[in-house]
């Protein structure tokens, strides 16, 4: 994770120098109004269906998916949501990747990338992104509380991923969903128990997400039974050649 928090800056300090905020503030998207999760959550299926090409625990995963093909068909299987990776050097994602589907698709779309800089949410308002990601463990609570209300200014929803019960001290009221994931980023070890046992613990009000790790229809039933509203779920669609035919199961 430090690895990827490094490089990221690095990443962060040429993009500002390629294309400035007010640039930014120039693309079509920003003027649009955005899809809300939160809404698509309670209305769906409540999975949020993640395009991924590879990742750092599980290595390459699948190159040959279409990035449009694949959302398209998890939105008609009826997905609350998408999530794509935007991370390049690790996850093997880019901009383009929502740029080429956002104007496709009806349900909201979570830029999945690791978020420091107030810069990265312009970023994702330009390239159309409804929703972006708040890790706890890279972020201060008082950044997490700023960067949500930039996020909300601009739009956007913002789901704060915890692992840990001292985590959530990084919560705040204006936060939309709050998520747990299974998958420690330290040592990727996967546990459903996870979200299961730290569940109880979330802000009642709170919309709550299970992420990583599920891989099955029971997992996801069973995770279900436990009160969560919202289910992030990459490999299990994409370690398929066709990703949504597994969505339909
Ligand atoms: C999806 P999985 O095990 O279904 O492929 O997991 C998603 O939860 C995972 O990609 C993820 C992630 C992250 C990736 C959760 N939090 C933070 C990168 C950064």
């Amino acid at each position: 994770l430090d690895k990827i928090i490094e490089r990221k800056k690095e990443e962060i300090i040429a993009s500002k120098s390629r294309i400035s905020v007010e640039g930014l503030k120039s693309s079509e998207f920003f003027e649009r109004k955005n899809f809300s999760l939160k809404k698509s959550i309670q209305e769906k299926s409540g999975i949020i269906a993640e395009f991924k090409r590879q990742s750092p625990s599980k290595g390459i995963i699948n190159y040959k998916a279409e990035p449009l093909e694949v959302v398209s068909a998890y939105e008609n299987f009826g997905a609350s949501g998408v999530s794509v990776l935007t991370d390049k050097d690790f996850f093997g994602g880019s901009f383009d990747d929502i740029l080429n589907v956002r104007k496709y698709i009806n349900i909201p779309v979570l830029r999945k990338d690791f978020m420091i800089d107030e810069y990265q949410f312009y970023e994702a308002k330009s390239i159309g992104a409804d929703v972006v990601l708040l890790i706890a463990s890279c972020l201060s609570p008082s950044q997490v509380k700023d960067f949500t209300a930039l996020s909300h200014e601009l739009g956007m929803e913002v789901l704060l991923e915890i692992h840990t019960e001292e985590e959530l001290d990084h919560y705040n009221r204006d936060i939309d969903l709050v998520g747990i994931n299974n998958r420690n980023l330290k040592d990727f070890k996967v546990d459903l128990q996870h979200s299961v046992q730290l569940k109880d613990q979330l802000p009642e009000n709170a919309l709550s997400v299970a992420e990583s790790g599920i891989y099955n229809v029971e997992d996801f039933n069973y995770l279900k039974e436990k009160g969560f509203d919202g289910f992030l779920m990459g490999e299990y669609f994409m370690k398929n050649e066709n990703p949504a035919q597994t969505f339909e199961k």
